[in-house]
C-alpha cells in the first residue's frame, strides 16, 4: 500500500520538531515554538516541526556566509552540474514527491506532479544558463581601451515561499541563484513544511556526495517573524519573496530601508476577456482549470471573466454546466478535479468574500457550499462559486485565495481592457479571440497592464522559460526564465587601458 508519506520515510525524516538544516547538519528542537502539521485532505497529522531559535538563525547565517566563499570560486558550468543532479534526483522522485505535495497542500495529484515537473524544468534551464551568463562588450570612445561588463554573484539569497506552490517557487529561485554563484536560505510556508524538508534533504544528499560545504542550501522553519528577520538582515543582499501583497509591502520596506534588493511575487487578480468571436467550446476547459486548479489558490488563478454582451447568456449557461461537473474530493484520487482549501481559515475567507459580494449587490449563481468529503475531518472542502457582478463591484478588486469567479459584461474591447486593468494587481491576463485586431490591441501598450498576457489560453500554468511576475500590487519582480537571472547577480562595468596614454572620457584635458 502506497502512502503519500513514503518519501519522508525513505529520506529518513522521522524525527519530530525538525527546525532547520544547513545541509548535513540539522536540528530538531523540542523546547521552542512547536507546530503540528495536518493534511487538509483528511485532517490527519503529518508531523510536528519546531520554529528556529535565534541562536540557530545566527549559525545558519554564518554557515551560509562561509559556504559562499567557496561556492563562488567554482566555475558556473560546474555549479550547473550540481543543479542538473538536483533535477535528475527530482525526476526519480517525481511520483512520491508529487503525492506528498498533494497530500500536504491539497492540490490535485496531477498538479502535484506538475509542480515537481516545474522544478525539473527549471533545473534543466539553469544548467544550460550556467554556460550563458553573458556580459556585453561595449565600444570604448578612447583608443587602446576595452570596455565591458561582467556579472558576479551577490552572496546569500533569502527565499520566502508560500503554501500554494510549496516547492516549485523555491526551485525557480535556488536553481538560478546557485548557478549564478549564490548560496540560499529558504523559509518555506509554515503551512507546508514537509514538502520543503523533503526537497532540502534530497538536495543535501547531492551536496554531500559531491563534497560540497555546509550552507550552500539551508532551510529555516518559522512564521512571519523569521521572514521579517531575514528581510532586515544586511547579510542577505537579495530577498526573493512570494506571498500576499501585505507581506510583500512589509518585506519591501524592510529591505528598502537597508538598500538591499528584493524580488517580489505578490497577489494576482487575473481576468479572462471573452470576445464575441472566440471559440468558447475550446476555451472552456482552460478557463475552468484556471478557476478551480489548486482550488483557486494559485497567484495566477482566474478570478474574473469579462464577457462580450452578445455571448454573455450562452457563456454563463456553459460555465454553470461545466462547474456542476467538477468532482470535488480527495485530491490523491485522480477521478477528482479539485481538492480542499489549505485550512479552515481559508474556508472562512471564502464564505466571508461571498457574503461581502452579496452585500455589495452581486448575485451568487452557483456554489457557495461546503462539501462533505473524507468524513469531513479536515472541513476544508467547498464548491467552486460563480458570482455575477457589475464591473465596479468593490470586492472584485481584492484577491481571495479560493475558487470564486466573478462574471461581468462588456460592450467594446476598450471597455474590457479598462475593466481588466482597473484592479490594484497586475499579474496575469488573457484574451480569447479569433480577431487579429482585438488580439494586437490587447497586447499593445494600451492593452493589458499585466506581467503576463495570454491569447486563447488561460491565466495560469505559465512555462518556466519565460520571466514570471507582474506589475503594481503584484510587486514588479521577475523570476524563473528569460533574463530573470540578472536580478541574482551584480553587474560590474570594467574599463581596461592597455595603451601608454591616458585619454580621459568626454575629451577632458588634464596635464601634470
Ligand atoms: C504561484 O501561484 O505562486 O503559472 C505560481 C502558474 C505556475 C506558477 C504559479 N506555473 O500557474
Amino acid at each position: 500500500e502506497k502512502s503519500p508519506l513514503d518519501i519522508l520515510n525513505n529520506l529518513n525524516i522521522k524525527h519530530p520538531f525538525y527546525s532547520y538544516s544547513t545541509g548535513q547538519e540539522k536540528k530538531y528542537c523540542k523546547e521552542t515554538n512547536r507546530r503540528i502539521i495536518t493534511s487538509p485532505v483528511d485532517g490527519s497529522e503529518i508531523g510536528e516541526i519546531g520554529f528556529i531559535a535565534n541562536e540557530d538563525y545566527e549559525n545558519v547565517l554564518t554557515t551560509a556566509e562561509k559556504a559562499f566563499q567557496q561556492w563562488r570560486t567554482i566555475p558556473a558550468p560546474r555549479r550547473g552540474e550540481i543543479v542538473r543532479l538536483l533535477g535528475d534526483e527530482l525526476r526519480k522522485e517525481k511520483e512520491p514527491l508529487g503525492a506528498l505535495i498533494s497530500f500536504e497542500m491539497g492540490k490535485s495529484l496531477q498538479e502535484g506532479y506538475g509542480e515537481v515537473q516545474e522544478m525539473i524544468d527549471i533545473c534543466e534551464f539553469a544548467t544550460g544558463l550556467s554556460r550563458q551568463l553573458y556580459g556585453l562588450q561595449i565600444q570604448s570612445e578612447r583608443p587602446a581601451h576595452r570596455l565591458f561588463e561582467q556579472w558576479h554573484p551577490l552572496g546569500i539569497v533569502g527565499v520566502i515561499s508560500a503554501f500554494n506552490f510549496p516547492v516549485a517557487v523555491w526551485a525557480w529561485n535556488i536553481a538560478i541563484a546557485l548557478v549564478c554563484g549564490n548560496v540560499c536560505i529558504w523559509k518555506p510556508s509554515e503551512k507546508t513544511p514537509f514538502a520543503s524538508i523533503a526537497c532540502q534533504e534530497i538536495f543535501a544528499k547531492i551536496l554531500k556526495r559531491n563534497n560540497l560545504p555546509e550552507g550552500i542550501s539551508s532551510l529555516v522553519l518559522g512564521d512571519a517573524e523569521i521572514g521579517k528577520k531575514m528581510a532586515d538582515d544586511k547579510r542577505i543582499p537579495l530577498i526573493s519573496a512570494t506571498g500576499s501583497t501585505s507581506m510583500g509591502r512589509d518585506v519591501a520596506q524592510r529591505v528598502g530601508k537597508r538598500l538591499g534588493k528584493s524580488i517580489l511575487e505578490l497577489g494576482g487578480n487575473n481576468a479572462i476577456i471573452l470576445y464575441e468571436h472566440s471559440d468558447i467550446e475550446n476555451s472552456l476547459p482552460s478557463l475552468v482549470f484556471g478557476a478551480i486548479g489548486t482550488a483557486g489558490q494559485r497567484c495566477t488563478s482566474t478570478r474574473r471573466v469579462i464577457v462580450q454582451e452578445k455571448i454573455y447568456d450562452d457563456f454563463l449557461n456553459k460555465l454553470k454546466d461545466a462547474f456542476s461537473q467538477i468532482r470535488i474530493g480527495n485530491p490523491l484520487d485522480e477521478e477528482n478535479h479539485m481538492g480542499p482549501l489549505i485550512d479552515k481559515e481559508a474556508v472562512e475567507n471564502y464564505f466571508s468574500t461571498i457574503e461581502l459580494a452579496k452585500k455589495q449587490g452581486a448575485k451568487i449563481v452557483s456554489g457557495a457550499k461546503t462539501v462533505l468529503v473524507e468524513n469531513n475531518c479536515s472541513q476544508c472542502y467547498i464548491t467552486p462559486t460563480i458570482i455575477v457582478a457589475k464591473s465596479d463591484l468593490e470586492v472584485m478588486k481584492t484577491e481571495t485565495f479560493a475558487p470564486i469567479v466573478y462574471v461581468t459584461k462588456y460592450k467594446s474591447l476598450s471597455e474590457a481592457i479598462k475593466i481588466n486593468n482597473n484592479v490594484p494587481q497586475g499579474l496575469s491576463s488573457a484574451l480569447f479571440s479569433l480577431s487579429l485586431r482585438e488580439v494586437e490591441n490587447f497586447l499593445s501598450s494600451e492593452g493589458s497592464d499585466c506581467g503576463i498576457a495570454n491569447i486563447n489560453i488561460g491565466t495560469s500554468g505559465a512555462e518556466i522559460g519565460g520571466a514570471f511576475g507582474g506589475e503594481k500590487d503584484t510587486g514588479g519582480g521577475r523570476e524563473s526564465g528569460s533574463d530573470a537571472w540578472k536580478s541574482y547577480m551584480r553587474r560590474q562595468t570594467c574599463t581596461v587601458n592597455y595603451g601608454t596614454e591616458l585619454p580621459l572620457a568626454q575629451g577632458i584635458k588634464f596635464n601634470l
